[in-house]
């Protein structure tokens, strides 16, 4: 693509992990370089073997740098699992699967951190050395952790997520830390930056992956008060989400499973939502402007479709 194809001006995007990296490396080919912002969930990141794994921030990363498994959607492709045997073997915590490859991001983020680093420097060192142009900014720096309130007690996100596979019946979610979370400088600074053209958020897991960023105090304000519009990509397809426990979700915690669901579930924050073409006839009433897309991104094509598809019709909000 030559530059006259991309669309000008930056972008900031509210993500989680798998759906929202394909997105993002949607957007970063349709922008100019370095003009996408990528505000990722810290809330699924935790302490495993003594690592510090950060599964969204990561997810995010390979995505933009074309490194992902394309089919798992978390991960890094061409991956080998020596290490991961081993564990197993030795008798050690093997229920969370590392990669080798991916293993040597944990033990240099974990070396990083303990030097003294914040998660935001590192996240900026890792992105620019795997050649990304985008900017990747965690959350916050503070610690919050997703906790899932379940039919059997209360579980840690990664202990729901992929010990339990998703499984027990979700009564409720806390971000536990999130009231006394602060938002980085980077994350201001971008939202009130006068190039800023949309605030997106990603067609990830609302519950998991867009409201604990969305719990941090002052971020909502910050969102409206950036001046631009902020549209929202649906996470379901024909009703249902592509992988994940998310429609389950949406019932045990009764949210109706539409669009008016989702979209009333984010309050006031947005001002247009995108729906499927599956969706389409299904999205009446919604309560802010809708545009209807193709959101399956089963490849590089599709996703840069989406993404410019969903810059235009923010370039439509904009103009009222
Ligand atoms: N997801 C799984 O379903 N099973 C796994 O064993 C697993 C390992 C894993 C390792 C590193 C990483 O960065 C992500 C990993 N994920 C795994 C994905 C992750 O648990 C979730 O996709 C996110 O936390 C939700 O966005």
């Amino acid at each position: 693509m030559t530059s006259r194809d991309r669309v000008p001006g930056r972008v900031a995007l509210l993500s989680g992990g798998v759906g929202g990296a394909r997105f993002a490396a949607g957007l970063q080919a349709a922008l100019e370089p370095g003009a996408l912002t990528v505000i990722v969930n810290t809330g699924d990141d935790f302490t495993h073997l003594g690592l510090r794994i950060c599964p969204d921030v990561d997810s995010v990363v390979y995505g933009l740098a074309e490194l992902s498994d394309e089919s798992r959607g978390w991960g890094r492709a061409g991956e080998s699992w020596h290490c991961l045997s081993v564990l197993a073997q030795l008798g050690a915590d093997d229920w969370f699967a590392l990669g080798d490859k991916d293993l040597g991001v944990h033990v240099w983020r974990s070396d990083a951190l303990r030097r003294g680093s914040s998660l935001t420097e590192v996240t900026e060192c890792m992105a620019r050395r795997l050649g990304v142009s985008s900017q990747v900014i965690p959350m916050t720096e503070s610690p919050v952790a997703t906790r899932v309130i379940t039919d059997e007690g209360e579980l840690a996100f990664q202990d729901y997520f992929v010990r339990h596979h998703g499984r027990p019946r979700v009564i409720g979610l806390r971000y536990e830390g999130s009231d006394r979370a602060t938002i980085p400088p980077q994350v201001t600074s971008v939202l009130r930056d006068t190039q800023l053209r949309a605030v997106l958020v990603a067609p990830s897991n609302p519950f998991l992956s867009v409201d604990p960023i969305l719990a941090i105090p002052g971020m909502r304000v910050l969102l409206r008060s950036s001046g631009v519009p902020v549209i929202g990509v649906s996470p379901l397809i024909a009703g249902k989400a592509i992988k994940g426990p998310l429609t389950a979700m949406m019932d045990s915690l009764g949210v109706e499973r539409s669009a008016r669901g989702i979209v009333g579930h984010y309050g006031d924050l947005l001002d247009g939502w995108v729906v499927d073409t599956a969706d389409a006839t299904e999205s009446v009433n919604v309560g802010v402007r809708l545009c209807v897309a193709p959101t399956l991104m089963s490849g590089a094509n599709e996703r840069l479709a989406l993404a410019r598809q969903v810059l235009a019709f923010a370039g439509e909000c904009a103009d009222g």
